[in-house]
C-alpha cells in the first residue's frame, strides 16, 4: 500500500509573524521541485493568515495546533475550527502531548475536539504516545488503545478516512531522545492493527501514521524508511529552514 509520505512542522510557540513569514519563503522557496512529501506547517494562530499568503499558490499545507469545540461564543482564548478555515489551514493538530501535560487535555475534550475539526471541514491531526514511565511499565499498548479508541469514539468510517495519525512518544519530545527506528515502527503497526480492528483494513492500510520526537536530517533517513512510518511531525527542527528541508530531503 503506497501511502504519501507527510513532513509536517510543528512550530509550537515560536517565531513572530515576520519570523514565520520569513520561514515559510524559505521553505516555499526550498520546497520547489519537492515532489516526494505533503509538506504541511502549523505555525502560531496569529501567523496563520500571513503564512497562508506566502503559501498561496503553493502545495504546501497550513495546520492550526489545536482548536475549541465550539463554533463561536464566550470562551476567552479559544478559536474555532471555522475560523482556523477562514484563516487559511486546511488541518489541525489535536492532543499534541504538550496541550494534554500543561493544558489539562483529556481524551474526551480531544473527542470533542475532532468531532469539531471535521465539522469545519478541517482534517485532524491526532497526537498519541506514551510516557517514559508507561513505556518502562510495559503500558505503551493500553495507553495508546486508550488514546485511540476514546480520541475516535463516535468517529465514523467515512471521517475515519480523512484522518491523519501522529505517534510521539512524549519520552522523545525536545528530550534529543528518539524512538529507535524499530520502536517506532513496532508502535506504527500496533496502532495501524488497531484502526484496522475499529475500522477496517483499508481504512488502516491507506491511514499516514507519522512520528514525532526529536526528529532531525541526521536521523529522518533511517525513521522514515520504516514500512510503517508515513511522515514525521517535527518541532524543534522544523525552525530553521535548513533543518526541515534536510527532513526533506533525506527521504
Ligand atoms: C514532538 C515534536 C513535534 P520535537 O512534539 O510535535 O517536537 O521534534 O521538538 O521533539
Amino acid at each position: 500500500m503506497a501511502r504519501t509520505l507527510m513532513i509536517a512542522g510543528n512550530w509550537k510557540m515560536h517565531k513572530t509573524i515576520a519570523e514565520s513569514v520569513q520561514l515559510a519563503q524559505e521553505i516555499k522557496l526550498g520546497a520547489n521541485g519537492q515532489t516526494k512529501a505533503e509538506v504541511l506547517v502549523a505555525p502560531t494562530f496569529c501567523a496563520l493568515h500571513p503564512v497562508a499568503q506566502v503559501l498561496d499558490g503553493t502545495n504546501i499545507l497550513l495546520a492550526g495546533q489545536n482548536l475549541f469545540w465550539e463554533e463561536q461564543g464566550a470562551y476567552t482564548g479559544e478559536i474555532s475550527g471555522s475560523m482556523l478555515r477562514a484563516a487559511g489551514a486546511s488541518h489541525v493538530l489535536v492532543g499534541h502531548s504538550e496541550r494534554r501535560q500543561y493544558f489539562h487535555e483529556t481524551d474526551q475534550t480531544v473527542n470533542k475536539r475532532i468531532k469539531a475539526a471535521y465539522q469545519a471541514g478541517l482534517t485532524p491531526i491526532l497526537c498519541v504516545g506514551e510516557t517514559l514511565l508507561e513505556r518502562e511499565q510495559g503500558r505503551t499498548e493500553t495507553v495508546l488503545e486508550t488514546q485511540l479508541g476514546q480520541g475516535l469514539m463516535d468517529i465514523t468510517p467515512e471521517h475515519a478516512q480523512r484522518l491523519i495519525l501522529a505517534y510521539e512518544p512524549v519520552w522523545a519530545i525536545g528530550t534529543g531522545k528518539t524512538a529507535s527506528e524499530e520502536q517506532a515502527n513496532q508502535a506504527h503497526a500496533f496502532i495501524r492493527a488497531w484502526v484496522a480492528a475499529f475500522f477496517d483494513r483499508q481504512t488502516a492500510d491507506e491511514m499516514r501514521i507519522l512520528y514525532g520526537g526529536s526528529v532531525k536530517p541526521e536521523n529522518a533517513k533511517g525513521l522514515l524508511s520504516q514500512s510503517e512510518v508515513d511522515g514525521a511531525l517535527i518541532g524543534g527542527a522544523s525552525l530553521k529552514s535548513e533543518n526541515f528541508l534536510g527532513i526533506m530531503r533525506a527521504i
